[in-house]
């Protein structure tokens, strides 16, 4: 049995620094996965994250199936709402949207996705997922339909973030939007990675192996990349 949060506790108190690939299971191509799971395999990753804006649950279902046959990290779901849920993962980032002001994406989901997840073994991580703005409007805020957090304001992002800490979430993830122009700033980073206690992952709009770094040391514990890998498949054997 896995116990994939406290490995991820584990890894930021002897600071070693964790990756997750994001899968959409959207964009992939099953005839391509067999390479797909050959470059996941030789690739730096820790972890796998499943998640999407318009996933169904059935490829979902599949698609999990063979990853761990092939792949022993864990599979952890990124769900954009409760219809992303599968049974054959190890875990879910149970998300609630902090930063914006919906209350379908603060707590309905999550009240609908519990029948759905008590008939699973799925480790369940309550994430405080916080929407930063990146240059234009990403996906997550015009499906969350939220408004980010304004990019200078590292106050209220660190605030957002310990609110988050307080009513109890055990990962902050500071999210620029799959694909955005500009990634999480790194002084929010820092900001906000010295003022909580608990894990932080960043993600969004990371291009090269350099952003991964300075995500790193700016106080990131899980750096979080989809569409650079989606685009490029040797993008960590690159020297970028
Ligand atoms: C999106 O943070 C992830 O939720 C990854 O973003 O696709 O821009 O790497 P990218």
């Amino acid at each position: 049995m896995m116990d994939i949060y406290n490995d991820i506790v584990r890894a930021k108190t002897e600071n070693r620094k964790l990756l997750a690939i994001l899968l959409d299971p959207d964009k992939i191509i099953l005839g391509n996965l067999e390479y797909l799971i050959q470059k996941i395999n030789q690739s730096p990753a820790t972890h796998v994250f499943i998640g999407g804006s318009h996933v169904q649950n059935n490829i979902l279902d599949e698609l999990i199936v063979v990853l761990k046959q092939k792949i022993s990290l864990p599979i952890i779901l990124f769900p954009g709402n409760p219809s992303q849920i599968s049974a054959n993962a190890d875990a879910i980032l149970f998300l609630s949207l902090i930063s914006g002001r919906n209350p379908d994406y603060l707590i309905e989901y999550q009240v609908n996705a519990v029948p759905i997840l008590k008939k699973t073994q799925l480790e369940i991580i309550s994430t405080g997922y916080m929407l930063i703005e990146s240059g234009s409007e990403t996906a997550v805020a015009r499906v969350s339909n939220t408004k980010p957090l304004a990019r200078n304001n590292d106050d209220r992002a660190m605030y957002t973030a310990q609110a988050g800490e307080m009513l109890g979430h055990k990962l902050i993830y500071l999210e620029a939007g799959s694909g955005a122009k500009q990634a999480v700033p790194i002084e929010m980073i820092k900001k906000v990675s010295n003022n909580i206690e608990i894990p932080l992952i960043v993600g969004g709009g990371i291009i090269d192996l350099h952003g991964i770094q300075k995500a790193y040391e700016a106080g990131a514990d899980l750096v979080v990349i989809g569409t650079a890998f989606e685009n490029d498949a040797e993008f960590f054997n690159q020297n970028n």
